[in-house]
């Protein structure tokens, strides 16, 4: 049982957002369109930067506590685990080998929005965990969630947002993501969710700007999609990665800074844009946090924080919370 959305419905929403932002002062590119196949792709390198130190410390926090964190989750007569932003799953996999092993029923239902990302998990899973019920699904959270609401199972669900993937929004749209799993929440169901952590501004600087130039090609694949699939003519050589953060805020931004005058044409959307020299294109925003704020957060969305769990650094956190 897949849901496969079609290209159409696909393609209008990427065409409509990249016009809008494009066209937009001060020009944006939403961080959702980073994934396509090399995305993918330049996002699993980055995970394995020794600068990108946010998958290792969820992966220590997974695997020191997996016992734990498996009794918490597990319901009555088994449970239904969502992760919203599967990727690849390697953290998720530390839980799921352990909940196989313990013969803990579970249905393990990943959501992507990348479906690339998504038939490599199965394959993977497939192989590697052969006897654990897996339901794929493609989509942004907030077309997943809507679906999840109408469900109508019994059983506990445990919705998972791992690798800090609500930093890709602001405030005012990680309350109503929050507020949208709230929602689709029963008394019984948990919400388990990693949120990175404010830490030394270096570390995290670096952490977006690796001396091997992963992220800067990772951000920068953006413009090559967007040249591949609107037939465009970015320079995307004549681009400077430019990531910062605000200790005061917890706010990572990365930008792509024209470093010269550029007319570019995107056909396929019959828009001519004009970028003057230095000129930015705001790509992501990667928000960092600290207790106080996923309180607030929480308290928002009409949620609660029963437990946490953090790695011996400090430096990430994953949150339990209940309505
Ligand atoms: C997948 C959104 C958590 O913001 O840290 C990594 C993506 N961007 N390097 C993040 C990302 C640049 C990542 N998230």
């Amino acid at each position: 049982m897949k849901t496969k959305k079609t290209g159409q419905q696909f393609d209008t929403t990427f065409y409509k957002e990249i016009y809008e932002g494009l066209t937009a002062f001060p020009k944006y590119i939403s961080s959702k369109w980073f994934y396509d196949k090399e995305g993918d792709h330049l996002f699993q390198q980055i995970m394995h930067l020794p600068e990108y130190y946010l998958t290792g410390c969820e992966y220590e926090i997974l695997d020191t506590h997996t016992a734990e964190i498996a009794s918490l989750f597990s319901g009555k007569d088994g449970f239904e685990l969502v992760e919203l932003g599967a990727g690849d799953g390697k953290k998720t996999k530390v839980l799921l080998n352990h909940l196989v092993a313990k013969n803990i029923p579970v249905t393990y239902k990943p959501i992507d929005i990348s479906q690339n990302a998504l038939d490599n998990l199965e394959q993977d899973l497939q192989i590697s965990l052969p006897d654990l019920q897996v339901v794929t699904q493609q989509g942004t959270y907030f077309e997943v969630l809507e679906k999840l609401c109408k469900r109508s199972g019994q059983k506990k669900t445990v919705i998972m947002v791992l690798g800090s993937n609500i930093g890709n929004l602001n405030h005012e749209h990680a309350v109503s993501f929050l507020s949208d799993i709230q929602k689709c929440m029963t008394a019984d169901d948990l919400l388990f969710m990693g949120f990175d952590q404010k830490k030394d501004p270096t570390v995290i600087l670096n952490a977006y700007n690796d001396s091997q130039g992963v992220t800067e090609a990772f951000n920068k694949n953006v413009l090559k999609r967007i040249n591949k699939s609107l037939d465009a003519n970015f320079d995307c050589e004549a681009f400077k990665h430019w990531p910062t953060y605000d200790p005061e805020t917890g706010t990572t931004k990365s930008f792509l800074v024209s470093t010269k005058a550029q007319k570019v044409n995107l056909n396929k959307l019959n828009l001519e844009i004009n970028l003057s020299p230095w000129e930015s294109i705001h790509t992501e925003i990667s928000q960092k946090y600290d207790d106080h704020i996923v309180d607030w957060l929480a308290r928002q969305s009409g949620l609660r924080v029963i437990q946490q769990f953090e790695d011996s650094k400090r430096y990430f956190t994953d949150y339990v919370f209940k309505k």
